[in-house]
């Protein structure tokens, strides 16, 4: 169904048109009235500078609200290196541990000190009141996007509420621990339940639909990602070969700056608003740090 969206979308797009154009013609009120309705407003493509809009989302827009990124300047992450927890060999080998550092990580999310901050907010407005199409890659496990009200919403790097059964491949909501020993409520065996987190040398979720959402954007916007994982380090090339605008958003420059077209840096909880009342007032998007 995913890979239907954009043909899909543009078709309806180009239906409303012609039903406001006859509804200007055969109503007694005028067309510009009628098109100002934001159902009408979708299909009116033409002066939009972008109507699809693809975000890219990385641990630096979750900072503020309280969770920690990868990169460090201590080497070490949560007091971790990153390879003993984030890969299958590391699962193999100390299975404890792993579900331990992930059960820690889940009963953070859901605590009530960690919220979603101003960026999130303002992605899920974007979505929900700009005429154009927004979709939001996220490579972050949180769900603070949801909860910031997104809800075209990839998860590429898996989601920390949600754990799978090796054994079966059933997956499941998970808001408790996991232990190595739980047997799966599908198929009764134990010892297969993880979380569904994609680690090193893993396959991201939902790669055909990101590459068509990348083929089609019109703005590609990274916000608080070091560019040092693929392939979503390598979006922003694809993106700019389809020929989109290219931002990128960050505290300092990413490992991979000089792919993009445009620069902004300073937090995400600053950046992100101003630079989605650009998107919604039509600007062109162009270099602004704070
Ligand atoms: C702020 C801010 C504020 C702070 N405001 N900004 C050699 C070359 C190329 C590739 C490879 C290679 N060897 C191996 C690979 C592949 C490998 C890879 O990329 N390795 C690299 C380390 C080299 N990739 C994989 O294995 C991936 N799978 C794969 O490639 O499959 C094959 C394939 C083939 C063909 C097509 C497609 C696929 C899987 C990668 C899985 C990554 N998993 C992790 C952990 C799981 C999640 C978890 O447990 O939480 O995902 S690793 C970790 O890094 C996590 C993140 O999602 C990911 C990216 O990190 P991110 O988000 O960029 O965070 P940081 O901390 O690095 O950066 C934070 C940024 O925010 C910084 O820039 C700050 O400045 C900024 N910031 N505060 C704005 N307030």
């Amino acid at each position: 169904m995913q890979d239907k969206y954009i043909p899909a979308v543009d078709f309806v797009d180009k239906l409303e048109l012609r039903f406001a154009s006859l509804a200007g013609l055969y109503c007694c009120r005028p067309l510009d009235a009628l098109i100002n309705q934001s159902f009408f407003r979708r299909g009116i493509g033409n002066h939009m500078k972008y109507p699809s809009v693809v975000i890219l989302t990385g641990a630096g827009i979750s900072a503020e609200s309280g969770i920690q990124t990868f990169r460090g300047s201590d080497g070490l992450w949560e007091n971790h290196r990153i390879e003993d927890v984030a890969t299958p060999e590391a699962f193999i080998r100390n299975p404890a541990l792993v579900q331990r550092f992930y059960n820690e990580r889940r009963r953070q999310l859901l605590s009530n000190k960690i919220a979603p901050n101003p960026a999130h907010a303002a992605i899920g407005k974007l979505e929900r009141e700009y005429s154009g199409k927004v979709w939001v890659v996220t490579q972050n496990i949180d769900n603070l996007h949801e909860r910031g009200g997104t809800r075209n919403l990839i998860h590429m790097h898996g989601e920390m509420l949600k754990m799978f059964c090796e054994h079966c491949w059933e997956r499941f909501d998970i808001a408790g621990d996991i232990s190595s020993g739980d047997q799966c409520t599908a198929c009764g065996r134990a010892g297969g339940l993880r979380p569904d987190i994609v680690w090193f040398g893993e396959m991201p979720h939902q790669m055909e639909f990101i590459s068509e959402l990348l083929e089609h954007c019109d703005l590609f916007v990274a916000i608080g990602t070091s560019g040092n994982v693929y392939p979503a380090a390598g979006f922003v090339q694809r993106a700019g070969r389809a020929g989109a605008t290219t931002v990128e958003l960050n505290l300092e420059p990413s490992q991979v700056e000089n792919d993009f077209i445009t620069h902004r840096y300073g937090p995400a909880s600053k950046l992100v608003p101003v630079l989605i009342d650009d998107i919604m007032s039509g600007e062109v998007i162009s270099g602004a740090n704070l």
